[in-house]
């Protein structure tokens, strides 16, 4: 094994696996990316509407912070509120709490076929479609605790912070920050929030890409000035051909989540012949999802079984039948939300592979 800081890159790899995420990620339940564990969608079956919390993905810039809810703080500050104002922990939770379903999904959940599908390689955690989960989130809306700081009508953008290592931030415009659907998450799945996913409270930014559910949540800078730091200029923004850029962004900064669907199947998966009951999950950002089709082997699109719940701006649970003959498959899936959004044949390049929201084709061996 490499000495510590032999070789900075190494070193660097070799932390990012240690001690970053403090829950247990068996692997036949997680991949592990170093800093990032992804769901295994084959450990998903069977699980309901809700992604348990020891089975959520998690994605950390940072390790996990252990902070005490205690002597923790929530500052809200800046030219944008009357004045700076701090909530505690017992502050939040006497407030009126609202209790909502949500998907969180990664800008980069399912970058990998950029590469292995459309044979354009772009860097970052090479997902393949576990960077995403449902969960029941509570909390207290955030425009609740900026008017009580006194919010002015000329505040513009946000820059929510997190109390981990290097202090994750990236702003957020104020409309999206006054949605009645943007929350100071404190629960999850009625449990306190894990340390893993924030503790003690994170921000909830309903169908945007996670990144923007700012976690370990210090300090809230209301601004009247539009607000950029290389989280919204560098990084999560869409650069590449067709993303006009938005100076001083070096593209479009990204926001809301797009259309996709997955298989609860091992990649790649082994099935008996004979009947099988294939099932999945499909999601928007937009809504909620309206249809889900199957292929198999390049077949006609037919309908797959939608079940409820079907909650906008989470997921739809899906069933499929199918005859499996022995020997090599491909299974797709395609969904359509609510807002008449489906899936492409091929996803919209992107210098760092975000958004990846083609139709994926799962290979599938049919043997005794
Ligand atoms: N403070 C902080 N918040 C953060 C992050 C982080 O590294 N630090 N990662 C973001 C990203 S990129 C994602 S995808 C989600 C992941 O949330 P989860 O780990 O609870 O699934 O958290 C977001 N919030
Ligand atoms: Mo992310």
């Amino acid at each position: 094994m490499a000495e510590r800081g032999e070789a900075g890159g190494l070193a660097d790899e070799a932390r990012a696996g240690e001690g970053w995420v403090l829950k247990p990620t068996p692997p036949d339940r997680f991949v592990d990316h170093g800093c990032d564990r992804e769901t295994r969608w084959e450990a998903l079956a069977g699980t309901g509407y809700l992604v348990p919390n020891d089975l959520f993905y998690v994605r950390n810039h940072a390790p996990t912070p252990r902070i005490d809810a205690d002597s923790w703080r929530l500052r809200v500050e800046g030219d944008g509120v009357a004045g700076p104002c701090e909530f505690d922990y017992a502050n939040l939770l006497a407030m009126p709490a609202v209790t909502l379903v949500r998907m969180l999904e990664c800008a980069g959940n399912g970058r990998r076929f950029y590469r292995d599908a459309e044979g354009q390689p772009v860097p970052g955690t090479p997902w393949s479609l576990g960077a995403a989960g449902v969960a029941e989130w509570t909390g207290v809306p955030l425009r609740r605790v900026l008017e009580v700081a006194g919010l002015k009508p000329t505040a513009r953008d946000l820059l929510p912070e997190g109390l981990d290592e290097g202090r994750f931030a990236r702003p957020l415009p104020i409309e999206k920050a006054l949605a009645d659907d943007t929350l100071l998450a404190y629960r999850m799945n009625g449990e306190p929030l894990p340390p893993d996913h924030g503790f003690p409270v994170r921000l909830l930014v309903s169908g945007w890409a996670a990144v923007a559910s700012i976690k370990w949540l210090g300090r809230i800078e209301v601004s009247e000035q539009p607000l950029r730091n290389r989280w919204n200029t560098e990084d999560y923004v869409l650069i590449g051909p067709g993303y006009a850029p938005e100076p001083p962004a070096d593209g479009q900064p990204l926001t809301a989540l797009n259309v996709k669907s997955a298989f609860e199947l091992p990649w790649p998966a082994i099935l008996p012949p004979g009947a099988q009951r294939l099932r999945g999950r499909a999601w928007s950002g937009h809504g909620a999802i309206l249809q889900v089709e199957v292929s198999i082997d390049d077949g006609p699109w037919q309908p797959a079984g939608l079940s409820e719940p079907n909650l906008p701006m989470a997921w739809a649970c899906w069933e499929f039948d199918w005859q499996a003959a022995p020997g090599d498959h491909r299974l797709r899936a395609r969904a359509v939300d609510d807002q008449g959004i489906t899936q492409p044949d091929a996803a919209r390049f992107n210098a760092k592979g975000y958004l990846y929201d083609a139709v994926v084709e799962h290979p599938v061996r049919v043997e005794e």
